[in-house]
Order: structure tokens, then sequence, then C-alpha cells
């Protein structure tokens, strides 16, 4: 199978913080690209995601940690216009690592919805832990869709 960036098999996380201030790009199928910043995510409905960890095969687990922000379901809700279908959408950070999410990932029957976080145990992420950090709930093994930096959300036509 040709290798796919966004999903690796393996990969040591990046002990580099990249510069940036938390704002990113979301695009949308026939659209123009929108920039959202932390500010704009407050203002959307807030999600807390408690007893989450960070499994790193490389440094150990880290956590419980109580994430919250917005989930991925409600910032589509908000931003893609009512009916328009994506196939999955691509997760890139600054430092060009990501995940892609599938679209019956976001379906509202899942109990550990897929969250933007912007908060850790009550405080704004630091840059170091990601600024605005994809967390995955159903991801316990070695945290690679645990994106930090979120640089790009790409919603990928069917
Ligand atoms: N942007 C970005 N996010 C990333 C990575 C990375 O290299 N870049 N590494 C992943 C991996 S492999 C791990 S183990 C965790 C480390 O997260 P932590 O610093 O909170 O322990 O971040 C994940 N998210
Ligand atoms: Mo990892």
């Amino acid at each position: 199978m040709r290798h796919d960036p966004l999903h690796p098999h393996a990969h040591d996380p990046n002990l580099e913080t990249p510069a940036g201030d938390g704002r990113f790009v979301l695009s949308r199928p026939g659209h123009a690209p929108l920039t959202l910043t932390p500010q704009d995510l407050a203002a959307l409905p807030q999600t807390s995601l408690p007893g989450c960890f960070i499994v790193s095969t490389g440094h150990g687990t880290s956590g419980p940690f109580t994430f919250s922000g917005v989930t991925l379901r409600d910032l589509l809700r908000h931003y893609l216009p009512a009916g328009e279908g994506y196939a999955h959408l691509e997760i890139i950070s600054t430092d060009a690592f990501g995940t892609r999410v599938w679209a019956d990932e976001l379906h509202p029957g899942r109990d550990h919805p897929i969250l933007l976080a912007t908060h850790r145990d009550t405080l704004p992420l630091t840059r170091d832990q990601g600024l605005v950090r994809l967390i995955v709930p159903s991801e316990t093994d070695d945290a690679l869709r645990q994106v930090k930096w979120i640089s790009h959300i790409h919603c990928i036509a069917p």
C-alpha cells in the first residue's frame, strides 16, 4: 500500500515546539478557506472529556487529563452549510504531522467524541502542549492521532 503520511505506523514525537498562536485554516469544498482562532472556538458549544490519557510508546503515559474545547462535530455543524457532506477530514499540524478523521467517526451516537481541545484541566493549552490539539479518545496505543499544533483542517469531498 502507498505510504500515507497521515497514517504513520510509528513516529517519534516532535520535541521542538513550532511557532504559532493557535490559529488554523478550515477549508471546505467549494468555499473560501476560513482562518479560525482559539477565541472563535471559545464562542462555540464547549465539551469536556475527563479521564484522557496520552499514551506514548516513546516516553510513557501521561494523564488522566480533562481536555475541553469544541467537538469536531460541533465545529462542522457550525461552519459547514447544512446538508453538505464530506468523506473525511485531514487534520494537519504546523510541523507537518497529522491524521485523518472519517465522517462516521463523528456520528452523534459515539459517546467519546473527537475534540479540538483548547484547554487541559481548565487551563488554556500552552504552546508546548499544542495550543489547539486533536483528542481522539478511541486511540489508546501510541498517541499518533493526538495531533498538537493544528494548522489546517481540510474537509475532503466524497
Ligand atoms: N503536531 C504533532 N503532534 C503530535 C506529534 C508530533 O510529532 N507533532 N507526535 C505524536 C506522538 S507520536 C506522541 S507520543 C504525542 C506526545 O504528546 P505529549 O507531548 O502530550 O506526550 O504527540 C502526538 N502528537
Ligand atoms: Mo507516540
